[in-house]
């Protein structure tokens, strides 16, 4: 057991990965009344997250995603049970609609946001721009075509709407908030109330898309998540128990966790990965040389190209290494007195697992802090390889990210169409993207600007074609 002090100057996960030298693998300290534990090795954190997933399986109540969730429902900050479980399956059951040789095929749908992600860029003319917007965009309707069968055009207002509460929204429930720790402090909290007015813009939205769609819904037509929560809803509410009743509630709040979860970790993955390949031109390079030699310029990527283009393979996943989404996961709770490696663990229990610690770990990395996407790969750079099992970006176990094929099948496909057209270069005041990041729920980068050039290859190609 070990005293800490939550200092606010440092990040939360680089300050437990710190502790790690002072306290071990493995510490516990109490957060206000609450047990917390620290798991910074990637073995113990199997245990938890793998061997021992289901013990593991619960999420805390706490004050801000209880406002968020509206008392836990949705997925991601749902407690383990039939609630939490219906959610997740109708997701699932949802992601085989759009398997396949389906008119709504997700690889479709991901290649025509690439399409008018690329045309944005090409409106910007190579001059200074912000990435923000136009990643938020193309991520927020991929995950609109799957939960709701719409989309939104470029210059929506409701696009700018949807930013700025979705940036509030994660920059409040981020912060190392005392209204988690000491409930009694909500009553005076600025943040809060900020907080409140988001979450309220937020599921007046959601309402309407709800409302809208509600109209339409046809139940031998099922074609999107709120369709197909529609339909469970009828066909099942009169065999559940009251406990697993599917309400409209809880199907705004997992419409809302995955449009929270589908916009905010793509799109943010997507800046981290061309603020490196502004640090690391010859990344960049690599990769372009990569797509002209197998794909060229007649036609654009699709996803059965991925394993010809192993080094764009392996950028993302050093891109998820080095900057995860989640650095301490969400955090896990014990649902029944239980041990991790050698110490007990009682019922309760909050579990930080620290996936920073675990993909910094210097004796399972070369140089830890060093961006080396070949790492990835076999020495003839023709293979993906996986160098240690101290790396799980999207968790595991019966807690694990639900969207890890659509997020990586984004990450390739939007990747790979902007590096055939547009060469990455570092705005005119010569300045790079600060590395540093912020969290804020998700691990954010700073905002930046950089120019997209269209290549000259592929201007080329164009005019011949
Ligand atoms: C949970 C990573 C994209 C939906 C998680 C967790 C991680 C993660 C680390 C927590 C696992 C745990 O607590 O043990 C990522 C990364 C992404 C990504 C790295 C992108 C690169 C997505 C997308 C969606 C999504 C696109 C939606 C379609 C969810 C949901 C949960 C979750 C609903 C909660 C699962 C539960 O509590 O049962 N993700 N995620 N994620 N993710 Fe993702
Ligand atoms: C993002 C802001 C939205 O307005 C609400 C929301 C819902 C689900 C959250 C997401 C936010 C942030 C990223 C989270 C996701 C669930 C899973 C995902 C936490 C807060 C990750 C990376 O774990």
């Amino acid at each position: 057991m070990c005293l800490i002090y939550l200092k606010s100057h440092e990040e939360t996960h680089i300050y437990f990965t710190k502790l790690k030298e002072k306290y071990g693998q493995i510490y516990a300290f109490w957060l206000g009344s609450y047990y917390v534990v620290v798991v910074n090795h990637f073995s113990l954190a199997k245990e938890v997250l793998l061997k021992k997933g289901k013990e593991f399986a619960c999420r805390p109540q706490m004050v801000t995603t209880d406002i968020l969730t509206d008392t836990g429902k949705g997925i991601a900050f749902s407690k383990y049970g039939p609630q939490w479980r219906t959610s997740r399956k109708l997701v699932q059951s949802t992601f085989s609609l759009f398997k396949d040789r389906s008119s709504q095929n997700l690889e479709k749908i991901i290649c025509q946001e690439a399409n008018s992600l690329c045309k944005a860029l090409a409106n910007t003319q190579g001059q200074n721009t912000d990435p923000a917007l136009v990643c938020f965009l193309a991520s927020a309707n991929v995950i609109c075509q799957f939960c709701f069968s719409s989309s939104w055009k470029q210059d929506d207002e409701e696009v700018k709407t949807m930013m700025n509460f979705s940036e509030v929204i994660t920059k409040t429930l981020g912060k190392d908030s005392l209204v988690d720790i000491f409930p009694w402090t909500q009553l005076f909290s600025k943040d809060m109330a900020l907080l409140k007015e988001n979450i309220m813009v937020r599921n007046k939205l959601l309402e309407k898309k709800f409302k809208i769609h509600k109209e339409k819904f046809d139940i031998d037509s099922v074609n999107n998540l709120l369709d197909m929560m529609l339909k469970a809803k009828i066909n099942n509410n009169g065999l559940l128990t009251q406990e697993s009743e599917i309400t409209d509630k809880h199907i705004l709040m997992t419409v809302g966790d995955i449009f929270g979860a589908g916009v905010e970790t793509s799109s943010s993955v997507i800046k981290w990965s061309i603020a490196y390949m502004l640090h690391y031109p010859q990344v960049q390079e690599t990769i372009q040389k990569e797509i002209d030699q197998k794909i060229g310029f007649t036609r654009t990527p699709v996803l059965s190209d991925r394993h010809q283009l192993p080094f764009l393979e392996a950028t993302v996943r050093e891109v998820l290494r080095i900057r995860p989404v989640a650095p301490l996961l969400i955090p896990h709770v014990a649902r029944t007195d239980t041990s991790i490696g050698e110490y007990t663990i009682p019922k309760d229990t909050r579990i930080y697992i620290n996936l920073w610690s675990i993909h910094h770990d210097p004796t399972e990395w070369d140089e830890p802090e060093q961006f080396k996407p070949e790492r990835f790969l076999d020495k003839n750079k023709e293979q993906l390889i996986m160098p240690t099992a101290s790396y799980f970006p999207f968790g595991g176990g019966p807690r694990t990210c639900i969207g890890e094929f659509l997020a990586r099948a984004e990450l390739f496909l939007f990747l790979s169409w902007i590096l055939q057209r547009f060469d990455l270069e570092v705005a005119d005041d010569g300045k790079l993207p600060s590395l540093e990041g912020k969290f804020a729920m998700v691990f954010q980068i700073l905002p930046f600007k950089l120019k997209f050039k269209l290549r000259k290859a592929w201007r080329e190609a164009q005019l011949s074609a």
